[in-house]
């Protein structure tokens, strides 16, 4: 999966997100992350996953991590944050559900507090007992909350999880029963953590032939609700990995799905697409898991009082804020560039890139400002470039031309000849004439993609 690494700002700026590297796509290339596998049972089964192996809502299927007890967690922790300064998030994220196994996910949180205070806390569930849970994790300091979500019908649910397992009313339910009760409990457990304030990320899974319609008609509901970010997955599945899916013919998803899929949902949502589905034990930059290299170190033998001397939390502290200070200064760096970006379109209606320049006597601006793109002026110029075959040779407007869309960096249009090309791009204007007959919505995010590698969330307002 393509990290867009060049596309350095998708974040709001105004929450707590500048140093998760999940969360912000800047942060992935400073912050590190480890997941503490303290959860090991499941209230779910997804056809997807197979209960021998991590959690596959966030994990690769077919991997394993070793189980831990939430003080030999702390003790790893301790010594991996002693060796890792830039380690900001201590995630939960199996090897079963976070909130399967409340006890230890509890303890786990309340002994990072007391012993690594500067961490941000981040868990992901499937989202069963989310509402029942939802203010404890507040109040234990959770900030940043996963939920997987599928799917918003409880049909496609059915093909999704074969059972759920409710442990208030000690019922096993089955098919569409479950589905229904399991998104029920998620939509609530997501409305409770968005009223306590929390981050809350989505993850769906793209499963080819059952729920790609769905996942496009999730997007435009999360960005209603106040979702921050959305992060679709592919299906990896094999009949190797032994679930239901891999044994049953269902196939990956292909970059290709995933890509057509994003592209849908970009348009209404923030959208995570730096993703690793990382283990749930993994350590480090996502996308460098270090997680071997602390796996046979036996804590045992080093006393809290060691450990916490080790970890050094003031000089974590001071080590942290020199790179978000550099991270800020990247960031704003970036910003006034896209500021300064004036995009003119040559349309009849402002919906399609359906004219060519030589017709033109109008030019609608989009301006790229923070992380969106507006519709911002329409210009009109006397005379169109090509006013006829009459007038062709006694009349060039192109000096006025020039001169209405001179702030602009790229003209998006259906054809432009060779001669108004070069005038234009003589003061410094990109032409791109590759996306005739396109949405002009779509045709902007790709172009801004390839001629300035920017990774734009379009306006509801453009238009
Ligand atoms: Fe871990 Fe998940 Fe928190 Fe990140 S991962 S619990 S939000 S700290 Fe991140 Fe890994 Fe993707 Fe998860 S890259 S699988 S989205
Ligand atoms: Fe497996 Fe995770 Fe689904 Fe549980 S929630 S069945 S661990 S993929």
């Amino acid at each position: 999966m393509s990290c867009g690494c060049s596309l350095p700002n998708q974040s709001n700026g105004t929450q707590n997100i500048t140093s998760h590297p999940c969360y912000d796509l800047n942060a992935h290339h400073y912050f590190a992350r480890i997941h503490l596998p303290v959860a090991p049972a499941c209230n779910i089964q997804c056809n997807y996953c197979n209960k021998k192996f991590d959690c596959s809502n966030e994990s690769r299927p077919g991997v394993t991590s070793k189980k831990l007890k939430p003080i030999e967690a702390i003790k790893k922790l301790l010594f991996v944050g002693s060796k890792i300064k830039q380690l900001s998030v201590i995630g939960i994220a199996g090897p079963g559900d976070a909130l399967a196994n409340p006890k230890q996910t509890f303890e786990t949180l309340e002994l990072v507090k007391k012993y690594a205070p500067d961490l941000k806390l981040c868990i992901s569930t499937n989202g069963l007992m989310l509402p029942f849970y939802a203010t404890k994790l507040k109040e234990l300091g959770v900030d940043h909350i996963t939920i997987t979500i599928n799917t918003l019908n409880p049909e496609t649910g059915a093909k999704i999880y074969p059972w759920v397992y409710d442990t208030i009313s000690k019922k096993r339910l089955k098919g569409i029963d479950g589905a229904k009760l399991l998104l029920k409990r998620q939509l609530e457990g997501l409305q409770k953590c968005l009223e306590l304030g929390m981050l809350v990320k989505i993850n769906s899974v793209l499963i080819p032939e059952i729920n790609k319609q769905d996942i496009i008609e999730l997007s435009k509901e999360l960005k209603k609700m106040g979702v921050f970010i959305h992060n679709i997955m592919p299906l990896l599945s094999d009949p190797s990995f032994g679930t239901y899916f891999g044994l049953n013919g269902i196939r990956s998803a292909t970059q290709e799905e995933l890509q057509e899929v994003q592209k849908e949902c970009e348009l209404d949502m923030h959208l995570m697409t730096h993703c690793k589905q990382c283990r749930s034990d993994a350590i480090g930059l996502l996308g460098e898991d270090r997680g071997r290299e602390f796996d046979e170190i036996d804590y045992s033998v080093y006393t809290f009082e060691e450990l916490t001397k080790m970890y050094d939390l003031d000089g974590r502290v001071r080590f942290q804020e020199t790179i978000k200070e550099f991270v800020r200064l990247a960031k704003e760096g970036n910003q006034k560039v896209k500021e300064e970006i004036l995009v003119a379109v040559t349309s009849s209606n402002n919906l399609f890139v359906d004219q060519h320049f030589g017709g033109a006597k109008s030019f609608f601006i989009y301006k790229v400002s923070k992380d969106e793109v507006k519709f911002y002026d329409k210009r009109v110029v006397e005379n169109s470039y090509c006013s006829g075959f009459e007038n062709c040779g006694n009349n060039n407007p192109i000096e006025a031309i020039k001169e209405a869309l001179k702030d602009c960096k790229l003209l998006i249009t259906e054809k432009i000849g060779l001669a108004p090309k070069q005038e234009l791009e003589k003061i410094g204007i990109i032409c791109d004439e590759s996306f005739g007959q396109r949405d002009i919505k779509k045709a902007l995010l790709e172009a801004l993609k390839i001629h300035f590698k920017l990774n734009i969330t379009l306006s509801s307002e453009i238009g």
